[in-house]
C-alpha cells in the first residue's frame, strides 16, 4: 500500500512539475531553470532589428523570399534584384552608431532585457564571423572602432544590467550550404534535396554550430539564444501551426542540430536559454508569439514579441504605437503571466528614429513610477475582473489596473470583488503615493479615489492600486 502511494505521489507530483500545458516542457538543468526565473521576472525588453535593409529602409530580409505577401521592386529581375540587395552590404555605413545611447533610452523606459539581430534571414553577419565575408566587419564601417557592432551593443547593454540575448536566424539566404549556387533560391526553405546532398547540410550544421561557438565565446555572457526561422526543424516536428503558415513544407529533414548549438551556448555561458521558437520541446525554453497577445493566461513561460511601428527593422514614416497603447499591452501581458519584447528598428546610420525615442521616454514615465507593479510580479488566477487587471506581488502584495482611454479619468467609485483586499487595509495608488481608506459595502470592495487622483489619472494611461 505504502509502495502504490508512493507510486502515485511520484506520478502526480511529476506530472505537476513538468507544467504539461500544451506540450511545454519545463527545463531540467537547475542553471537554465534559475535563468528561466529571473527571466520571467524581467518582464519588459526590446528586441533591436538591424542590418543591411535599413539602407534603403525595407522589410527585414523577406525580399529576396519569393512570398507574395513581400512587397518588392518588380523593376529588376529577382537576380538582380537579389545582387542589389545583398550589394547594400557594401553601402552599410552607419557613422553615428552610438550603442550607449540605445541602451540608455532602453534602460529609461524600463526595459530590462536585450535581444539584438547577430544575424537575420539574410545571412549578413552583425558580428565578426570568421565563417562569413558577408558581414559588417567588411564593408565601409570596417575601419570605425565600433564596426564590431554585436559586440559594442552587447557591452553597452550589458553596463545598463540588462540580461543579453542573440537573435539568430536558422536559415541563412546568403550561405551556400543553405542556398546552394546550383539550384534556383526564393523558397524560404533550403534549396537542395538533403536526402540527396547530406554533405552540403553537414557543413551548412558545421557553419551555423561554428557561429554560435564564436558568439558565445566572444562577446561576453550571453544569457539566451533567441533562434528564429522555425521551418528549420527536424520533419517530425512539423505540426500544425507550421502547416498554417501556408509556406512550402520539404520532404526532407531542415535539422540544423539544436542540441549541439545548446551544448556549445552552455559550455561557454552555464544555464543560457534557448529559444527554437515554435518547435516545441527541451529548447524552447519559453514561448514566443509573434505581434500578438494569447488570449488567457498561460502557465509557463512565455513572451509577446512585438513592433513598436509596423515592422521589424527601420523604415520611413512608420506608423509607431503609441506609449499608451505599449504601456496597455505590457499590463496585459503581465497579469497574463508573460512577458513583452517590443521590436524597434535603428536607422542606417545608427540612431533610434526620433519617434521611437519619444515614445521610449513616455513609457518609462509610466514604468518608473509603477515598477513594482510590473517587475517580479505574479500572474494570478483571477487576473481579470469588470474594468481590473490584477497581479499578485512577491511578498503578499496585490496590485489592481484599470486601463484608460486617451483623455478619460477613473470613476468616482470603484467596485473591487470583496477577496482581493484584506479587511480594515488601506488601497494605495502608485503615481501619487496617495493611500485610501478600504470601505466594504454588501460583499463589494468600494474605492473612492480622490480628486487629486482622478484630476492625475487623465494624464496617465493605466492608473494602479496597490492592495494589502
Ligand atoms: O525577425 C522578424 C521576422 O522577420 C521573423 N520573425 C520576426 C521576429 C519572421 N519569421 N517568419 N516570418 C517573419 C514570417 C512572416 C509572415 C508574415 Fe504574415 C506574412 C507576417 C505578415 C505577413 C502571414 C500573413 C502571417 C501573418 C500574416
Amino acid at each position: 500500500m505504502k509502495n502504490i502511494c508512493l507510486v502515485l505521489f511520484l506520478i502526480f507530483s511529476s506530472v505537476a512539475g513538468a507544467q504539461l500545458s500544451l506540450n511545454y516542457t519545463y527545463p531540467n538543468d537547475p542553471s537554465v531553470r534559475e535563468n528561466l526565473e529571473h527571466w520571467r521576472d524581467l518582464k519588459f525588453g526590446i528586441i533591436i532589428h538591424w542590418g543591411i535593409y535599413a539602407v534603403p529602409g525595407i522589410v527585414e530580409s523577406w525580399s529576396i523570399c519569393n512570398e507574395d505577401w513581400v512587397g518588392r521592386d518588380t523593376a529588376l529581375n529577382y537576380e538582380d534584384y537579389k545582387k542589389w540587395y545583398f550589394g547594400l552590404s557594401k553601402e552599410f555605413n552607419p557613422t553615428q552608431f552610438n550603442p550607449e545611447a540605445w541602451a540608455s533610452s532602453a534602460k529609461n523606459a524600463g526595459m530590462k532585457y536585450l535581444v539584438f539581430t547577430t544575424k537575420h534571414h539574410d545571412g549578413f553577419c552583425m558580428f565578426d564571423s570568421k565563417y562569413s565575408d558577408f558581414k559588417i566587419t567588411n564593408g565601409p564601417f570596417q575601419s570605425n572602432p565600433k564596426s564590431n557592432v554585436t559586440r559594442e551593443v552587447f557591452n553597452a547593454f550589458r553596463k545598463e544590467d540588462f540580461f543579453i540575448g542573440a537573435y539568430f536566424s536558422k536559415p541563412d539566404w546568403h550561405s551556400d550550404y543553405y542556398w546552394w549556387h546550383a539550384f534556383a533560391t526564393g523558397e524560404r526553405n533550403n534549396n537542395y534535396d538533403i536526402r540527396k546532398f547530406p554533405e552540403q547540410w553537414k557543413r551548412f550544421q558545421n557553419y551555423t554550430a561554428n557561429q554560435i561557438s564564436e558568439l558565445t565565446s566572444e562577446y561576453g555572457k550571453v544569457d539566451m539564444l533567441w533562434l528564429d526561422g522555425g521551418w528549420v526543424r527536424p520533419l517530425e516536428t512539423i505540426n500544425d501551426e507550421v502547416l498554417s503558415w501556408q509556406c512550402p513544407i520539404p520532404a526532407w529533414s531542415q535539422d540544423v542540430n539544436v542540441p549541439r548549438l545548446a551544448e556549445i551556448a552552455r559550455k561557454n555561458n552555464p544555464g543560457t536559454l534557448l529559444i527554437d521558437r515554435t518547435v516545441h520541446g527541451e529548447y524552447e525554453n519559453y514561448r514566443t508569439p509573434e505581434q500578438r497577445i494569447p488570449e488567457g493566461r498561460l502557465d509557463y513561460p512565455w513572451e509577446t514579441c512585438m513592433t513598436l511601428g509596423n515592422a521589424w527593422g527601420f523604415v520611413p514614416n512608420d506608423k509607431y504605437k503609441s506609449s499608451r497603447e505599449v504601456i496597455h499591452k505590457l499590463v496585459e501581458v503581465v497579469a497574463k503571466g508573460g512577458n513583452l519584447l517590443l521590436g524597434v528598428g535603428p536607422t542606417a546610420t545608427g540612431v533610434f528614429p526620433e519617434e521611437v525615442n519619444l515614445r521610449l521616454k513616455e513609457i518609462g514615465n509610466w514604468t518608473s513610477r509603477n515598477s513594482e507593479a510590473i517587475y517580479n510580479t505574479r500572474s494570478v488566477s483571477e487576473f481579470k475582473w469588470g474594468d481590473f487587471y490584477f497581479t499578485d506581488g512577491k511578498n503578499g502584495e496585490k496590485y489592481a489596473y484599470v486601463l484608460l482611454k486617451e483623455g478619460e479619468s477613473i470613476g468616482k467609485e470603484l467596485v473591487l470583488p470583496w477577496s482581493v483586499v484584506s479587511s480594515d487595509s488601506y488601497i494605495e495608488e502608485l503615481s501619487t503615493r496617495e493611500k485610501m481608506k478600504v470601505v466594504k459595502q454588501y460583499g463589494r470592495v468600494i474605492i473612492k479615489p480622490s480628486v487629486r487622483v482622478r484630476e492625475l489619472s487623465k494624464t496617465l494611461p493605466v492608473v494602479v492600486f496597490k492592495l494589502n
